[in-house]
């Protein structure tokens, strides 16, 4: 299950170390989008260009090598430009938005252009239903590119609700890929906005004995992003124990980086079986040596 950035990448390291066609990585679509017409969807098309080999490792977004010619146009007629939409990543909207047009389904289209991008594993959007994640600010209740993008992710968050996930069904071919899979690995992402948007809709799929999860947080920091100071405006525990206790319900076994050795005790006493592992990833090669060690498990 990949939201976010470490998800993304976790799933880009066990896509490299798996053979062909066994791995399936389920997105959040929470945090989708539409502008100009276009059907966003930037949680599925990171995994998407990372397992394509063409994301943007400098930007931590979109397409390799991006220009945003179109976007600068944009601006001179005046339009909001806040969200970066890259020339190359429009290809994608606009070929995602011209197929779901034809009346093809959310799911078939993304295994359509993961098919184009050569990609070997299937890649599959949570729900088809609309799910948006909003997130309550001083603002007031944001849109979560809004808050994540236009406001920087600098405004401390109150409440998120996934909106339209009671209503949201999983996808077609996420039941089978749950109900077939020898491992379900929850990545290492914001538990708030990547995750439970879609153990939300997927959730009571989810069998807790063949299920890990893997910390987002390490020595008191989040990979990537706001998780830390977002949980803790959320009132909620924000370290490796809280992530625990938040997945109970869905995991089985826990996997803690060496530098929290000491909390494994508290989430032993949870239920969990505890791994330690260097959960960090860095590069290519980080991501391809957690894959393989979560794979010995
Ligand atoms: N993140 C940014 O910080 N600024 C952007 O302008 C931006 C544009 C963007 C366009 C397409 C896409 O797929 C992702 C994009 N992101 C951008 C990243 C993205 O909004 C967030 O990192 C995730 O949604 C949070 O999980």
């Amino acid at each position: 299950l990949a939201g976010g950035t470490g998800g993304a990448m976790l799933a880009e390291g066990l896509d490299a170390v798996l053979p062909a066609g066994s791995l399936t990585v389920i997105t959040t679509t929470g945090d989708d989008l539409e502008l100009f017409g276009l059907a966003i969807s930037p949680d599925t098309d990171a995994v998407l260009y990372r397992l394509a080999g063409i994301f943007n490792e400098e930007a931590h977004w979109g397409v390799a090598g991006e220009t945003f010619a179109t976007l600068e146009m944009l601006k001179r007629y005046g339009e909001d430009t806040w969200f970066g939409l890259g020339d190359r990543d429009l290809a994608t909207h606009l070929l995602r938005t011209h197929l779901l047009q034809t009346g093809r389904a959310a799911a078939a289209v993304t295994a359509d252009l993961g098919f184009r991008l050569g990609i070997n594993s299937q890649v599959i959007p949570m729900s088809e239903q609309p799910v948006r994640t909003k997130v309550t600010t001083p603002k007031g209740r944001l849109d979560l590119q809004e808050y994540f993008v236009r406001e920087r992710h600098a405004l401390p968050v109150s409440a998120v609700e996934i909106v339209g996930a009671s209503e949201a069904r999983p996808a077609p071919g996420v039941a089978d890929a749950l109900r077939e899979a020898d491992r379900v690995i929850i990545g290492p992402s914001n538990p708030a906005i990547s995750i439970e948007p879609i153990l939300a809709v997927v959730g009571d799929l989810i069998d807790p004995d063949r299920t890990m999860a893997i910390t987002p947080i390490v020595a008191g920091a989040a990979l990537k992003g706001p998780t830390l100071e977002m949980l803790q405006g959320l009132g909620r525990e924000a370290t490796p124990t809280g992530i625990a206790r938040g997945y109970k319900l869905y995991a089985s076994t826990f996997v803690l980086d060496h530098e929290d050795a000491a909390e494994a005790a508290a989430i032993h006493a949870l239920g969990y079986r505890v791994a330690l592992l260097d959960t960090v990833m860095g590069g290519p090669e980080g991501r391809r040596r957690l894959a393989e060690e979560l794979l010995l498990l």
